[in-house]
């Protein structure tokens, strides 16, 4: 097969493809970040822009094949409480599947573990629009089901309140918070939050968050004083927790954040500034509004196109 670069019959190895682009070939920056950002997470998340239609087909066929040794590895050679342990012991390891148990929990489970410079990471949601199956995972949910892990792990998912509840208050360890996001354009932006923990179910799951740094505000806490969402619990449409009887936000009045806006579970507070468990609206101009997967002191009008949240633990 000729290379869709014009380089004969060899396909480069993937991890040298953005190198490859940068030489000259008409990608922008914003189209080789997020070819690197796939293939870090071996996630192969292209699927967006003006390479689609030319170069996705070499491209996921390459994925593929580096996407299966990394499902076949969670068979789960190497194991720990979670991802920053297992990097932090296996510093060979590689970014994927992994099989942890944090102290708190009975059974093993498993997590998509991403190997930063600044340790491992260990995913807790990811949006990206596509599930194992390739369709969207349907992040409209009850209550029972957000404490549960739904999706896949190496693809969209999200991780289930019990296991993210057990991964953040694990004995003598503090977690940070990172957000990682691109937006309908295909601009980065991340946050960061060095403290990092929710409660059990009991405390209906509770969020709280430490200080807060990043390039795209913290819509966390929000920018007005009824929509801080840090120390507040989680809703669904089946369970209002959101402590409002009527929610003004953006100018409409909701009685529960969940069910009037998409369906979602979060840790909304009248409603508040941020949601990632909304619908993403790809189409056109990727326009969502408040039913969209936003993060308000960036952008709430318009989806995002992917975003992740995950934690770094270590010992206090
Ligand atoms: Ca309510």
């Amino acid at each position: 097969m000729v290379h869709p670069l014009g380089g004969g019959e060899s396909w480069p190895p993937l991890c040298h493809l953005a190198t490859f682009f940068l030489r000259g070939v008409p990608f922008t920056q914003s189209a080789v970040a997020l070819i690197i950002l796939s293939v870090k997470q071996r996630t192969c998340s292209v699927e967006h822009s003006s390479y689609e239609t030319e170069f996705s087909w070499p491209i996921k066929q390459h994925c593929n094949s580096l996407i299966k040794p990394v499902l076949s590895a969670s068979k789960c050679k190497v194991k720990g409480c979670d991802c920053t342990e297992i990097f932090a012991e296996n510093p060979n390891a590689e970014s994927g599947v992994y099989l942890i148990k944090p102290e708190k929990v009975a059974k093993p489970f498993k997590v998509f573990c991403e190997k930063r410079e600044d340790g491992g990471w260990t995913i807790f949601q990811r949006r990206r629009g596509k599930g194992e199956n390739g369709q969207p995972v349907n992040f409209m949910r009850v209550w029972d089901s957000y404490k549960q892990r739904f999706g896949h792990v190496a693809y969209e998912h999200w991780l289930g309140l019990d296991c993210i509840n057990a991964l953040s208050q694990q004995p003598g360890k503090v977690c940070q918070l990172r957000v990682d996001m691109m937006s309908c354009k295909e601009e980065l932006a991340y946050v960061l939050y060095d403290t990092f923990k929710i409660g059990n179910e009991s405390e209906l799951y509770q969020i709280s968050l430490g200080n807060f740094t990043g390039n795209v505000g913290d819509a966390f806490r929000g920018t007005e004083e009824f929509g801080d969402q840090n120390g507040h619990n989680f809703t669904t449409y089946d369970r209002d927790n959101d402590g409002c009887n009527v929610c003004i936000t953006g100018g409409h009045a909701y009685t529960n954040c969940a069910q009037d806006i998409g369906y979602s579970g979060w840790w909304f507070s009248h409603c508040g500034m941020a949601n990632l468990s909304g619908e993403r609206h790809m189409k056109e101009t990727c326009q969502g509004w408040l039913s969209g997967v936003y993060w308000g002191t960036w952008d709430w009008i318009h989806s995002l196109l992917f975003s992740e949240l995950k934690v770094k633990c270590t010992s206090r």
